[in-house]
C-alpha cells in the first residue's frame, strides 16, 4: 500500500485528456503484471556497483511537480503535470553522483512482459541531467495509470517519447549506446532530440510551431 499521498501536488486538469491517443499503443512490449510490492528500480552505475530501491523508497525522495510538455515522433504532444524525482536528485541521494562523469549514456529498461520481452533506450546522461530529466510515478496528479507507465517511468522532454521508457526496472550507466526499438525498426534518430516543427498539440486542439529543437516550452 502506498502510505505518502499526493495532496500536497496542486492538481491539473489536462485538457481534452480524453482525445489523447491510446497509451496501450505505445506499449509495444504489452502491459507487464509487476505490483507495487514486489516491484524494484535496480540502478547498475558500473564498477560492479549496484543500488536497489522499492516503491516505498522512491516515494521518500525529494519529490517535483512539473507542467511539462511530451512529444511523440508521429506528431502529437500533451502538456501533462508529472510528479516524481529528478533524475539528479535520485543519484545524489543514492550516494552516485560522483559515477555520472565516468559514463556517457543512461541505459532505461522496462520490466516487459513474457511474450513480448523488454522495451530499452539509450539516451545521452549528462543531456538528460542538464535537461531536468524526472523519474515520474505520478501525472495530474494521480499515481500513474498501468497503462501510462505504473509504477514509474522515465521522461527527459527533450527528447522524443520513444528514447522514454514506462514501467521501468532498471537504469544502467553504460559507455557505449545501441539501437532500441525504433531506431533499430523504423530508422528513428537514436539522438532523439526533438525537432522544431508542427506538431498536434492534444491539449489546445490546434497545429502549433516550436520554432527550436529541444524541449518544447512555448506553449
Ligand atoms: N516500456 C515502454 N515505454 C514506452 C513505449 C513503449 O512502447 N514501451 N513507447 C514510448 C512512446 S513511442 C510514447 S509516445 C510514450 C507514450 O506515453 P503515454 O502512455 O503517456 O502516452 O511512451 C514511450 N515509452
Ligand atoms: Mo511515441
Amino acid at each position: 500500500m502506498t502510505t505518502l499521498s499526493l495532496t500536497e501536488a496542486p492538481s491539473y486538469k489536462t485538457p481534452n485528456l480524453d482525445k489523447k491517443p491510446s497509451s496501450l499503443r505505445y506499449y509495444q512490449e504489452g502491459l507487464h503484471t509487476v505490483n507495487e510490492a514486489d516491484w524494484k528500480l535496480s540502478i547498475d552505475v558500473g564498477d560492479g556497483k549496484e543500488y536497489v530501491l522499492n516503491y516505498q523508497d522512491l516515494l521518500k525522495l525529494p519529490r517535483t511537480t512539473q507542467l511539462r510538455r511530451m512529444v511523440c515522433v508521429c506528431n502529437w504532444t500533451i502538456k501533462r503535470e508529472w510528479t516524481g524525482v529528478l533524475l539528479n536528485d535520485l543519484f545524489k541521494n543514492i550516494g552516485a553522483i560522483h559515477k555520472i562523469e565516468k559514463h556517457h549514456y543512461l541505459k532505461q529498461i522496462s520490466i516487459g512482459t513474457s511474450d513480448k520481452g523488454i522495451y530499452e533506450s539509450w539516451i545521452d546522461l549528462n543531456g538528460a541531467l542538464q535537461r531536468n530529466a524526472i523519474l515520474a510515478y505520478a501525472v495530474d496528479g494521480k499515481f500513474l495509470p498501468l497503462e501510462q507507465g505504473y509504477p514509474l517511468r522515465f521522461i527527459d522532454f527533450g527528447l522524443y517519447n520513444y528514447k522514454n521508457v514506462k514501467g521501468l526496472a532498471r537504469l544502467e550507466l553504460v559507455d557505449n549506446a545501441r539501437l532500441g526499438h525504433w531506431e533499430d525498426l523504423a530508422g528513428y534518430p537514436v539522438d532523439g532530440t526533438i525537432k522544431p516543427k508542427r506538431y498536434w498539440s492534444v491539449d489546445t486542439r490546434q497545429h502549433q510551431f516550436t520554432a527550436q529543437a529541444g524541449e518544447v516550452t512555448e506553449w
